[in-house]
């Protein structure tokens, strides 16, 4: 039988704890034995850190699988368990928000700032006519705002729908039109890249083919002159002439909390949807466990966007839930300056920073010097997530951001699973350059082959989760049916993550990218993960992306987008040099076989708002090329080829 994925990268660096953080770690290696021994009672005790207005009878009813539901008849409210436990625990004063804006403008709030906000923007929601179960779309920068509209959904019981800022009209209107969203939350618009960039307009021609929108609540934020209609309201009128006055009523466990979409590669969005108590358990608890949040002392940043699920758990919920001051950040990291970053960790004393690859592959291109010139010394622990990141993206991570001391937790997770699934935690795992290690306790993930039989370590495969998580996503909105075709029809009795992965000797799991870009050369299925990681790896070249193409001889041969890192010369002659030396890298690094065909050297990688490669578009490049034309220097074509097929950068793909 063929291999379902090869294991081809060989990485042999592994980095103990600190003793110091080990030592006073928030969850020690006890906690695997304790779910191991019964995995219902450690989730039990994780939902038994949040406040719970009544408990509940049953931890998990799975009689109907998929379709489960967990802490049965429980009942709580989220932004009570947000907020107000935090005020009446006395902690009123303490920093939940520091935001930055672009422009430099900053706000601070308070937990009794942001609690008294809530409850305004509730009682404005209520006066417009939303009750319990009702569906509100939030369309908004990055700013307070997006915060405070989500836990006011919550407060009343409204399932929210946050949409990317950067999505056309049309993947808004769709949206709102899939979940019949009764009012949107919008701004006049953000800052981005130094100057104002409106919403309202994007919001006035989806709304125009929404008919289920009753009311539009306009944030002002850039000042800019919008267009009004019946249907609009500002914010700071309805929210600051509403009562400060709210009482939180408790929701079932199983209540709809927020819908994300999702669209994967196929066409037609998924509505993932997520419930009340088993989510916050999960968000809350990882926050406090995989980042070893101290709220009385870190300062946590966050980087995503609040439209991503990782800006809904590790912005929102889980730290908010855990009463953890962080910062938020309105723009981009090059405005005005490349070193923003550093500079805002430098300024408000980040301990705990949590990014994404394609972010610190960036900071890689930029140079080692950025990072150097900031104070990054309050930095006590790096998160990354949303792609496989490289070995060597990794190390550069832990060295020019990390002091060469700092731990990093790779964690992988998805919108469906609503919280973090595989991860080191920081204070108990040895940690290996480019692997997400293994699942939290109380998580069971496998790698399996084709028929579903788990595969030995140093094999690759399909990665599944073999039994429910609490903040598992319940059904994809409105289809249950596409639910279960989605996720649970490929492998019997498993939740199938859409991953490749494998298992490394001593059974560490390294994901090796969606399963749909698997290059199959000469018989051989081999990864896209590998062989960028490879090329990441000579001191050449920041970024990478590998796509499979057809060809005549191996079925599909592997083409490669690379940027060049810093300063290296890549005109002419260089450039061709240069061009065969990674081709022999690779070749070296994983054996012949993952040899690019061809490779491109390109000033930009396609990529979602979350910053994953978006790999279809670079194989329509791939394939449409002459077989001959090997090596494109700089080739603005090849990037114009590419950017042509990305509607104006406003993708709606993630
Ligand atoms: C949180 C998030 C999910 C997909 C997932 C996988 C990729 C996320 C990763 C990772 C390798 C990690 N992914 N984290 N791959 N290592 N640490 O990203 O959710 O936007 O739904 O994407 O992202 O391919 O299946 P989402």
């Amino acid at each position: 039988m063929s291999e379902a994925l090869a294991n081809l990268l060989n990485e042999t660096r592994q980095f103990p704890p600190p003793a110091a953080l080990a030592a006073q770690a928030n969850v020690t290696a006890d906690a695997y034995d304790e779910a191991g021994a019964d995995r219902l009672a450690f989730w039990e005790r994780q939902a038994g850190r949040l406040a719970w207005a009544r408990p509940w009878d049953e931890v998990l009813d799975w009689s109907n699988p998929p379709f489960a539901k967990w802490f049965v008849g429980g009942q709580l409210n989220v932004a009570y368990n947000c907020l107000d436990r935090h005020v009446e625990a006395g902690n009123g004063d303490r920093v939940a928000i520091h935001w930055e804006g672009e422009p430099g403008d900053t706000r601070t709030l308070t937990y009794a700032d942001l609690h008294r906000l809530t409850c305004q923007a509730a009682n404005a929601l209520t006066d417009l006519g939303v009750v319990a179960g009702d569906r509100v779309a939030i369309y908004l920068p990055m700013i307070p705002e997006a915060a405070v509209a989500m836990l006011a959904c919550a407060r009343i019981g409204a399932t929210h729908s946050v949409v990317f800022g950067g999505f056309s009209a049309d993947a808004l209107s769709n949206r709102i039109s899939d979940a019949s969203a009764k009012v949107v939350i919008t701004a006049d618009g953000g800052y981005r890249r130094g100057k104002p960039s409106a919403l309202k307009p994007t919001v006035d021609e989806a709304v125009a083919n929404c008919p289920s929108i009753e009311h539009v609540l306009v944030v002002r934020r850039t000042g800019e002159e919008v267009a009004w209609s019946a249907k609009d309201h500002w914010w700071h009128e309805a929210v600051e002439a509403a009562s400060a006055e709210h009482v939180a009523q408790p929701f079932d466990a199983e209540h709809p909390l927020f819908i994300l979409y999702t669209s994967g590669t196929t066409a037609r969005p998924k509505g993932i949807l997520h419930t009340t108590g088993g989510y916050l358990t999960q968000a809350a608890w990882t926050a406090h466990a995989v980042f070893d949040l101290k709220p009385e002392t870190d300062v946590y940043w966050c980087t995503a966007d609040i439209g991503w699920v990782t800006g809904h758990s590790y912005i929102v919920y889980g730290p908010l839930a855990n009463g953890a001051t962080q910062v938020m950040y309105e723009g981009t990291p090059d405005t005005p300056h490349k070193g923003r970053f550093w500079e805002i960790v430098d300024k408000y004393k980040v301990s705990i920073l949590y990014t994404a690859p394609t972010l610190i592959r960036t900071m890689m291109k930029w140079g080692d010097d950025i990072p150097a010139g900031f104070d990054l010394s309050s930095l006590r622990l790096l998160g990354s997530v949303g792609e496989p990141i490289n070995p060597e993206a990794w190390m550069w991570y832990r060295q020019h951001v990390g002091r060469g001391e700092l731990p990093i937790v790779d964690t992988w997770w998805q919108t469906e699973t609503g919280a973090i699934m595989i991860s080191p935690l920081p204070g108990v795992t040895a940690t290996k350059p480019g692997s997400a290690m293994t699942p939290l306790p109380g998580v069971v993930a496998d790698v399996v082959d084709d028929q579903g039989q788990s595969v030995p370590n140093g094999g690759g495969g399909y990665l599944v989760l073999r039994e429910p998580w609490p903040s598992m996503l319940r059904t994809i909105w409105g289809d249950d049916n596409r639910f279960i075709e989605t996720y649970w029809s490929r492998f019997e009795g498993m939740y199938f993550a859409g991953d490749g992965a494998k298992k490394d000797d001593d059974g560490h799991i390294w994901l090796l990218g969606r399963v749909d870009d698997v290059m199959l050369v000469s018989g051989h299925n081999i990864s896209t993960t590998e062989v960028e990681s490879a090329l990441v790896s000579h001191p050449s070249v920041a970024e990478a992306a590998v796509v499979g193409a057809t060809d005549p001889t191996t079925g599909q041969a592997i083409v490669a987008f690379a940027i060049p890192r810093g300063t290296t010369d890549i005109s002419g002659e260089a450039g061709e040099r240069l061009i065969t030396e990674l081709r022999n890298h690779v070749a070296k690094t994983l054996g012949p076989i993952a040899k690019p065909r061809q490779i491109m050297l390109v000033p930009e990688l396609p990529k979602t708002r979350s910053g994953k490669i978006m790999r279809r578009l670079l194989r329509d490049v791939a394939e449409n090329r002459s077989l001959g034309d090997v090596t494109t220097l700089q080739d603005s074509s090849v990037m114009e080829l590419i950017s042509s097929g990305l509607s104006g950068g406003k993708s709606d793909e993630d």
